[in-house]
């Protein structure tokens, strides 16, 4: 299978399949569309009729959108584990994936994902702290529920697709140092030291500069940036 990216550094849509793919050892082979170079739309569009990544091609099936993605996995790797076993664990890791795929836009906004470097904290407003709050309820909620019936400190005990789908929430929290509660920090911390997460973070800092998208970080201050590999 054939997964197409765009850049690492940037783009938390590419990183939901990628990390799950990875995590769950489904083999594949991927390839990154810079984004904003003059030909860009054009890579994209030749790869996936929305002209955006992540796009996944596995022989003649092209699957586009990342829980479309996710879903054909699922469905292709029924033993994986992509999605939690028990059907009210599945049906509340849907609910919280379809949640993240469609809501909390002054996160997502305000807080472009970004792996290059971590920006000192600012008032965001009150929508990006009820975004944050909701965030951090939905986790625990799943956590109290679910998350001790498999191993693992995830969402839903083992790794599944719904902590593939909240990874760059993780980030963004993280990158922009965000207040949070101990637990939201220990479930965050699980994520980014997972190897799945290292390595995608590893192949994002040593994309080449020229990459770089400037106005993502207008307004931010830097308190850290990573040596690029
Ligand atoms: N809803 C889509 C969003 C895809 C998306 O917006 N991808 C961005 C990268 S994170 C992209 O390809 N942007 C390039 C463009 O819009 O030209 C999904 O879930 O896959």
């Amino acid at each position: 299978m054939h997964l197409v990216v765009a850049n690492k550094l940037y783009s938390s849509w590419s990183l939901r399949p990628w990390m799950l793919m990875r995590a769950l050892g489904i083999p594949f082979q991927d390839e990154t569309i810079a984004m904003y170079q003059p030909d860009s739309k054009a890579r994209m569009l030749a790869r996936g009729p929305a002209g955006k990544c992540p796009v996944l091609i596995d022989g003649d099936v092209t699957v586009w959108e990342s829980l479309a993605i996710i879903e054909y996995l699922a469905e292709k790797f029924p033993d994986k584990g992509i999605w939690p076993i028990d059907p009210k664990a599945r049906a509340h890791a849907r609910s919280a994936s379809n949640e993240m795929h469609a809501g909390f836009q002054p996160l997502r906004q305000k807080c472009p994902m970004n792996l290059r470097a971590r920006f000192a904290f600012k008032d965001r407003g009150p929508e990006f702290v009820e975004s944050v709050a909701r965030v951090e309820a939905l986790w625990r909620e799943a956590q109290a529920q679910y998350g001790s019936k498999g191993p693992g400190p995830f969402l839903y005990g083992a790794f599944t697709a719904a902590d593939a789908m909240f990874a760059p929430v993780v980030t963004r929290l993280d990158t922009y140092h965000v207040p949070v509660a101990a637990d939201t920090r220990a479930y965050m911390d699980a994520i980014l030291i997972h190897p799945a997460f290292v390595a995608w973070r590893t192949d994002a800092l040593a994309e080449p500069s020229a990459w770089d998208v400037p106005h993502y970080e207008e307004g931010e201050i830097p308190v850290e940036v990573f040596h690029r590999l």
